[in-house]
């Protein structure tokens, strides 16, 4: 589905194994046996709210304008701990899924695991707690943090600063005066291109190309 030129909201939410439930700008309509949504605000600052639970392929567009984009538990099903993939719709597969901000200044927030988050142009905000995920800011000076196992973060170009305590995580800083401050003690860090500072509280981790100073 897509949004509108204006602002919009639009979350998508699974009523149960057959039904998700889409709701565009205060108009809910239901769909059965959904495989896959696409879903493109277009242009405003749209803000889109995705189920975790949904369990089926994902491509969301946040497109021009600063958009939120989230993706969370509420914590009310605090028993399922498998990142929100169940075999609704996928036969036990994991789900592909895709967020991007596209440009403006947007704001993702996932616990989806094997998600591939791009923040595009922009100074976006991206906070990740699926596990497997790849996390790109892409242009723009980007505040990335990460929650998640085994993530693969790059910030892209622009001065981009990471937070990272996602055990086992990649971390490239990129072109740019890069920070990042980091609690994986099996975090591989890569400042990249640019003047790049890594504040290492475990002292276990691999850092390149960046200055590093200790916890203080
Ligand atoms: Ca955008
Ligand atoms: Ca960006």
């Amino acid at each position: 589905m897509s949004g509108t030129k204006g602002d919009d909201d639009i979350s998508l939410r699974r009523v149960d194994d057959k039904t998700v439930e889409l709701t565009v700008n205060g108009e809910t309509k239901t769909f059965n046996n959904v495989k896959a949504a696409k879903i493109d605000g277009k242009k405003g600052d749209d803000n889109v709210t995705l189920d975790p639970n949904l369990g089926i392929n994902l491509d969301v567009r946040g497109g021009k304008g600063g958009d939120t984009i989230s993706a969370v538990r509420d914590g009310v099903d605090a028993g399922d701990q498998d990142g929100g993939f169940k075999s609704f719709a996928s036969g036990g597969k994991k789900p592909h899924v895709r967020i991007a901000g596209g440009q403006g200044d947007d704001e993702i927030t996932s616990d989806l695991d094997y998600a591939k988050l791009l923040g595009g142009g922009g100074s976006d905000t991206i906070d990740n707690a699926g596990n497997d995920a790849k996390v790109r800011g892409g242009r723009g000076n980007d505040f990335l943090i990460n929650h998640g196992i085994r993530a693969d973060i790059r910030g892209g170009r622009g001065d981009d600063l990471v937070v990272n305590d996602g055990l086992g995580s990649t971390v490239r800083g990129n072109a740019g005066k890069d920070s990042v401050i980091n609690d994986d003690p099996a975090a591989r860090i890569n400042g990249g291109r640019g003047d790049d500072v890594v504040q290492d509280n475990t002292g276990t981790a691999q850092v390149r190309s960046a200055a590093v100073v200790d916890d203080i």
